[in-house]
């Protein structure tokens, strides 16, 4: 595959409401998008990483400058050479990025783009790429911390309206059992309700955490620190609640190492932490070899990344409802044409490549900056 270039774009997309979590609130979401255009097609891709290093340590101007000073430069350096086949290989250029410590974001945004391009050329979708099992996915969504119980339980109300099919709850020390408990209550016990604490708690928070038992929770994400392998596993043993991790999944090496010791018993995939859907996918097969549950998450992406996860999160693997909200949970207008919930469902894209593109007038009108 010829690459004519590689455009690094940023937009500025507000949010319909501020989404606080844990580590801060985020009322306006810059995004780094990547084009890669070949004479054949475009590629996008969508990096995950947020303004500041507070999720996890990747930030957009970092990531930028990782893609600009090393990742495009490898790539580059790999294309220049021709393959033995005389074939692009996307799995090659996952091997020639890997030398580089972490930006998985950074990686998964341009591994991706040159990945819809190489499909779209070929007519192939990303679904079916990945092995997609289901034209459709059960959408859940993630509900951040409120300043009042009262204000949480409207929040919700509107998003079951909706038909969300799952409901997660953003929680830190100071408010976790109340909302849980006043959320429970409320909207019974078929509710599919877990929580997501973004490493807000330690291990000596577990006699409080057991509190959550009774609440009967789908899981708890991410309670302790990302490099907490061990203390989520003593925490595993403590309480009822199955414990799910996110931040501490890099890799599906990260994913054997936490299976192997017990540290979780379902994981959060995002493709953005884990450098990609090649590998994301490799942490679905052997989470699904182990009898571990997954469920894709989200970075409160645009159509263009929303598109992509829809496809990794209909492989068979993927037995939980995600993050894969509709377009209008997070922005008034999307870049793409919206996805909207129907029956509590998301379409998965067939188009080759992720199967959208970006509407022109509204791409142009929320860009900030373009580099080639
Ligand atoms: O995309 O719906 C979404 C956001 C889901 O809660 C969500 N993401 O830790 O899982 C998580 C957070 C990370 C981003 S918070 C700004
Ligand atoms: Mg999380």
């Amino acid at each position: 595959m010829k690459i004519t270039g590689i455009e690094l774009r940023r937009i500025a997309m507000p949010l319909v409401a501020p989404f606080r979590t844990s580590f801060g609130t985020e009322t306006d979401r810059d995004v780094l998008l990547l084009r890669v255009v070949t004479p054949d097609a475009e590629g996008w891709g969508e990096c995950a990483a947020m303004s500041a290093p507070l999720y996890n340590s990747e930030y957009v101007d970092g990531a930028a400058d990782v893609l600009r000073r090393f990742l495009i430069p490898a790539v580059k350096t790999l294309l220049d050479t021709p393959a033995p086949t005389g074939q692009f290989d996307i799995h090659a250029v996952n091997r020639a990025l890997h030398p580089f410590k972490g930006h998985n974001m950074a990686k998964s945004a341009l591994e991706t783009a040159l990945l819809d391009a190489w499909l779209r050329t070929g007519g192939q979708s990303l679904a079916t790429y990945l092995g997609a099992a289901a034209p459709t996915v059960p959408c859940g969504v993630s509900v951040g911390i409120m300043t009042s119980v009262p204000a949480l339980l409207e929040a919700v109300d509107g998003y079951l309206q909706e038909g969300y099919q799952r409901i997660k709850l953003k929680i830190e020390p100071g408010w976790d059992l109340a909302p849980v408990q006043a959320v429970r209550d409320r909207f019974g016990p078929d509710l599919l309700l877990q929580v997501d604490a973004n490493a807000a708690y330690t291990l000596a928070d577990t006699p409080h955490l057991a509190k959550l038992d009774a609440h009967d929770l789908l899981l708890i994400e991410q309670p302790f620190a990302d490099d907490d392998l061990v203390q989520h596993a003593a925490l595993a043993k403590q309480i009822r609640t199955p414990v799910c991790l996110d931040e501490s999944i890099h890799s599906a090496d990260h994913a054997a190492a936490a299976i192997s010791l017990g540290s979780c018993s379902i994981i959060n995939i995002k493709p953005g932490r884990v450098g990609g859907y090649l590998e994301a996918r490799r942490i679905h097969d052997l989470a699904r070899a182990h009898g571990i549950a997954v469920w894709c998450g989200g970075m409160l992406e645009t159509g263009l990344g929303r598109a992509a996860n829809l496809a990794l999160a209909a492989l068979p693997g993927f037995t939980l409802p995600g993050d894969t909200s509709g377009s209008h949970r997070y922005f008034a207008t999307d870049i793409t044409e919206p996805f909207i919930l129907q029956n509590g469902h998301l379409p998965v894209p067939t188009g080759p490549g992720i199967g959208v593109d970006p509407v022109p007038d509204i791409l142009r009108e929320v860009t900030v900056s373009t580099e080639w």
